[in-house]
């Protein structure tokens, strides 16, 4: 299979002002990109890696492959990170999301303020995410650079990218009023309430 750099599904400058043309235009045009051109030149040089992109990151990180894992990882945490986020987002949640957010936090305003002290907390590049355990829990995790729910045979439904390319432009180093605008004025629930209403996602291992 090949990576395709999928377009950004709304106008560059359409989450200004919490993310701004400028950002989007470097994190999708060049860094977004960057793993997929990257991506596509380790798998020229392999064998079948799988015929989906969710197998190409399985397998390379079953044969320890860091490039080709880095480069499909990140590829897929993006493909998804663009639809996380709408032009005036946040706002309410889809029933049946709203009801498992708070059987699993107690409330959304507990969830939100520990969603986003995952993303404070973890050190260096990474992700802040909500996911799905198998038994159809929600939990809040964090991963290190490329790495997602699917290798922790999770399904995610929510995914703050909280690496530097993401928020310096607009927020310099201010993490914590990034991960505020993310949540308060950024999130696309619909597309988490479709991600959560699907289920577990089926990982073969
Ligand atoms: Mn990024």
């Amino acid at each position: 299979m090949t990576f395709e750099l999928p377009e950004l599904p709304y106008a560059y400058d359409a989450l200004d002002p919490y993310m701004s043309a400028e950002t989007l235009e470097f994190h999708h045009d060049k860094h977004h990109n960057a793993y997929v051109t990257n991506g596509n030149k380790i798998l020229e040089g392999l064998d079948d890696m799988g015929d989906t992109l969710e197998e190409v990151i399985l397998n390379a990180h079953k044969q320890n492959n860091a490039g080709l894992f880095n480069n499909a990882g990140q590829h897929w945490n993006h493909k998804h990170f663009w639809n996380w986020m709408k032009p005036n987002g946040g706002g309410d949640r889809p029933g049946n999301l709203e009801t498992a957010i708070n059987d699993s936090f107690e409330s959304f305003e507990c969830f939100r303020g520990k969603f986003i002290e995952a993303g404070l907390t973890q050190f260096g590049s990474g992700w802040a995410w909500l996911i799905m355990n198998a038994d159809g829990k929600l939990e809040i995790t964090k991963t290190a650079n490329a790495d997602n729910p699917l290798t922790h045979g999770q399904t995610a439904l929510l995914g703050c990218d909280i690496w530097e390319h993401s928020y310096y432009i607009d927020y310099r180093n201010a993490r914590p009023k990034y991960l505020e605008a993310f949540m308060d004025d950024l999130v696309n629930w619909e597309y988490v309430a479709e991600l959560f209403e699907k289920g577990p996602i089926k990982i073969a291992t």
